[in-house]
């Protein structure tokens, strides 16, 4: 080997062996490697030798070529691990910082009460049912058996907005369509959803609030029925510990008609009572109404006020507070039923 090719050689493989970044090592390769660079200049020289010595120069040059080839790939290798390897240390995570606090709403109150109820009766065969919230006057009263001159049908204490439209003051129409789309056929609903009436707004009035009605027919129910079906309700929403207590009422839609009250230990040991819902019979005239032979079908059906249940659940002072929609009070029902 010529001593220009071996000082090329041994030069280029100094300068490899101390460089310590890729551009510096891709500088490296230009220089000695590429076209213009001056291990591939040393192959010009071939025409300056003899015939018989070129081969052995030619493959002389190759050789170096590869050397440093190699010694280039090996360095190359080298420092890109480290760079990897630096990257990995700088973007290691802290799992001991501390997270991120993501801002969660919460359900309605009176929407945890109703989607517990819910999930109580669809357990229980019950469908859930909706409709509309401006009614007709005939599913309003008509088909609940409410004569033409019953209070709740002055113009004072429902909204109306023409002689035959208001805003339902219950949930029944939406039971009295379904009886009607059953075509006699046996049924299970619950029906929750907003109801309306005329009502100057205080801590315990609201002229609108929620309802949840049930109701029940099919061939060979009984009183028996009506009452598993409250007591199941009733040790749902306060406990297990709970007794229900009947008291004679009046719904012109139901006969008979009850009250139903739910036990509470009072402060000297004694069981007080508190009326929660009213519930009966179906009435033989709604039934007939929505379809049924009342001769062949029985009922039971009840009615609960949301807001009532939720405020004796909560310990709540004033009812306005489930329309106000401060903040500070929804913030404090945060999974509350889940
Ligand atoms: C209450 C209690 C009640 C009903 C609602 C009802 C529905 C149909 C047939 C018969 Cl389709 N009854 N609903 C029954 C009893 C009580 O509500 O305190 N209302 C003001």
């Amino acid at each position: 080997m010529t001593n220009e090719l071996l000082e090329l050689k041994k030069q280029a493989l100094l300068e490899i062996e101390s460089s310590n970044s890729l551009p510096e090592v891709e500088e490296i390769r230009v220089k000695y490697l590429s076209k213009k660079g001056s291990i591939s200049l040393m192959m010009g020289k071939l025409r300056d030798l003899s015939p018989e010595e070129r081969p052995k120069f030619g493959a002389e040059v190759n050789t170096a070529k590869e050397k440093i080839g190699n010694a280039l790939y090996v360095k190359k290798t080298e420092l890109e691990n480290i760079e990897l390897l630096q990257l990995l240390a700088n973007e290691k995570i802290d799992v001991t910082l501390p997270g991120y606090q993501f801002y969660q709403g919460s359900i309605h109150p009176l929407h945890q009460v109703i989607e517990d109820l819910e999930d109580l009766f669809i357990g229980m065969g019950y469908d859930v049912a909706e409709g509309p919230e401006l009614e007709n006057d005939h599913y309003n009263f008509e088909m609940m058996n409410l004569a033409k001159d019953h209070p709740a049908r002055g113009m004072q204490d429902s909204f109306y907005t023409d002689e035959n439209t208001l805003l339902r003051t219950h949930t029944s129409p939406v039971q009295a369509r379904t009886m009607l789309e059953k075509v006699g056929k046996p049924l299970r609903i619950i029906c929750p959803g907003k109801v309306y009436r005329r009502d100057d707004d205080d801590p315990t009035h609201s002229h609108q609030f929620t309802q949840i009605e049930g109701l029940v027919v099919d061939e060979n129910i009984t009183f028996a029925n009506l009452k598993d079906a409250l007591l199941k309700m009733v040790r749902h929403l306060f406990g297990e510990d709970r007794v229900i207590r009947l008291r004679p009422s009046y719904f012109p839609f139901t006969e008979p008609s009850v009250e139903v009250d739910v036990s509470y230990v009072k402060k000297d040991g004694t069981l007080g009572y508190i009326e929660i819902l009213g519930a009966g019979r179906v009435h033989p005239n709604v039934l007939a109404m929505g379809g049924y032979d009342p001769k062949k079908f029985q009922g039971f059906a009840f009615g609960i006020g949301v807001e009532r249940i939720a405020i004796l659940k909560y310990n709540i002072d004033d009812i306005r507070h489930f329309y106000t929609n401060d903040l500070r009070f929804l913030g404090q029902f945060k999974g509350v039923n889940r």
